[in-house]
């Protein structure tokens, strides 16, 4: 990790500006072979320094160099960082000269490697940066900085101190049982702290639904025979013409998708064909994919034509979906309706004509209500939503569960100890206390170059 590694971490396009950063022993060295103004090797640490990137006697570019000296950096280490203008050539150019001076083109995701390896930032702390990057919407984005700033780490660190609170109780009525200060663990006080330790971990395992939904957003399958107003559906949500629509049964061969954003929750329609036998060939293959969204879909909404009675379609896609989430629509009614209402399965029905722009309000209620949008939207948005961090919080709850009931069975309290040793470890795993180089592999290497 003593090599100084550099890269660009804009994407470079013609921009304002691009930055070439630098970190390593070396970093202010090499750049200050480079540069034509103040001698870096004297500035003071956090500045920004005017001058020229050099080639022998060619002026590059005109540039602001940042310096910032270690420790208390980005990575740890001496950083520099180049400010270019955004061309192309220049950029390329700039990051050339770096790498023959003695810098080495860094790894996707090194320099915040190096952050984590020299204890800038911590493994939820850093995976809540991919989010940000990631991040679409505000919800996503507020969830983001919620790891980032550390008060998901603290949830986990609050926990692993409890633990650490009663090992090292354990141990001083083990080695010192003289010691009369300190409270004696029984397997009747050790119950109690046990339950608030499984209780909190239930708690951020329950919470964590909310966070996959604030990132995973809410997929929705709209879903129902040909001409029910499917397609008209998908268009009149998206306020554009995305789909097809005619009055020609079968016009949606394919899936048609748009995003909308409800309270700040990404929500990912899909519009299928419509389903029935059918021997084209084309159509078959719609029809498989609109049952396949049926399986994966968090919501469907099922389209029915009410100004028809119901038919041996409609009920075949009841039966389909009668497991599902699901907001049913009777659609068409400008039209005298004749549709049979009580054959719905008792789905959340909404009579509308979305022709008409009627029932589009109700709808976007009927889904708030479900997933609870509006409080999701007023929550303080601490939730954990990285699937490595919620495998390790299950296996931390089963395995809190084992030593509750090891603990019940008034196992020896020093055999307890080692188990809350072991939960202690797990809790660990999460912010990257213990790890393994594989596992820091595969989450770096996510990241872009210059990151
Ligand atoms: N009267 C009336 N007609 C509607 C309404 N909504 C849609 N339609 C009409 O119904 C026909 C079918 O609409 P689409 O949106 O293409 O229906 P679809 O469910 O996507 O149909 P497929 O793609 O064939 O599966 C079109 O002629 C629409 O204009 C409505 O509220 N009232
Ligand atoms: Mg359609």
């Amino acid at each position: 990790m003593n090599d100084t590694i550099a890269a660009i971490a804009t994407s470079v396009g013609v921009s304002a500006i691009n930055i070439i950063k630098v970190s390593g022993d070396k970093s202010i060295e090499i750049v200050n072979s480079l540069f034509k103004g103040k001698d870096l090797n004297k500035v003071e640490t956090n500045t920004i320094n005017y001058g020229y990137i050099m080639d022998k006697n060619e002026k590059i570019d005109e540039v602001l160099v940042s310096v910032f000296k270690n420790p208390k950096t980005y990575t740890g280490e001496d950083v520099v960082e180049i400010n270019c203008h955004g061309g192309i050539a220049s950029t390329n150019k700039i990051l050339e000269l770096v790498l023959t001076s003695g810098a080495r083109l860094a790894e996707p995701g090194e320099f915040l490697k190096r952050s984590f390896l020299n204890g800038r930032k911590n493994l939820m702390e850093v995976e809540s940066i991919d989010d940000i990057l990631h991040a679409k919407n505000e919800s996503v984005r507020k969830m983001g900085m919620k790891g980032l700033t550390g008060e998901l780490s603290d949830m986990i660190k609050e926990l692993k101190s409890k633990i650490t609170e009663i090992i090292a109780n354990i141990e001083v009525n083990i080695d010192y049982p003289e010691y009369e200060d300190a409270i004696v663990y029984t397997n009747e006080i050790l119950s109690i702290r046990i339950k608030e330790i499984k209780t909190s971990l239930q708690n951020i395992l329950e919470e964590s639904a909310k966070g996959k939904l604030i990132k995973d957003g809410i997929t929705v399958g709209i879903i129902g025979k040909p001409n029910a107003g499917k397609s008209s559906l998908l268009n009149k949500l998206l306020q554009e013409e995305k789909a097809i629509v005619t009055d020609i049964a079968g016009t949606t061969r394919d899936i048609v998708e748009g995003n909308i954003i409800i309270n700040g929750i990404t929500i990912n329609l899909i519009d299928t064909a419509g389903i029935r036998s059918t021997s084209n060939i084309v159509e078959k293959i719609g029809v498989e994919k609109s049952e396949k969204i049926i399986e994966t879909a968090d919501l469907i909404i099922a389209m029915f034509d009410g100004s028809n009675p119901l038919t041996p379609e409609d009920y075949q896609i009841i039966e389909k979906i009668k497991n599902k989430q699901v907001i049913a629509i009777i659609n068409k009614k400008d039209l005298p309706l004749l549709i049979d209402e009580s054959k719905l399965n008792n789905f959340t029905c909404i009579k509308a004509s979305i022709k008409n722009n009627e029932g589009l309000d109700e709808l976007i209620k009927q889904i708030q209500n479900l997933f609870n949008l509006q409080e999701l939207e007023n929550s303080d948005f601490t939730y954990i939503s990285n699937a490595r961090q919620i495998s390790l919080i299950k296996k931390s709850l089963d395995l809190i569960k084992e030593i509750e009931e090891a603990n019940n069975n008034k196992v020896e309290v020093d055999l307890i100890q080692i188990d809350l040793e072991r939960l202690w470890n797990l809790l660990g795993e999460i912010i990257g206390e213990t790890y393994k180089e594989e596992l820091l592999d595969e989450i770096f290497s996510k990241f872009c170059l210059g990151k």
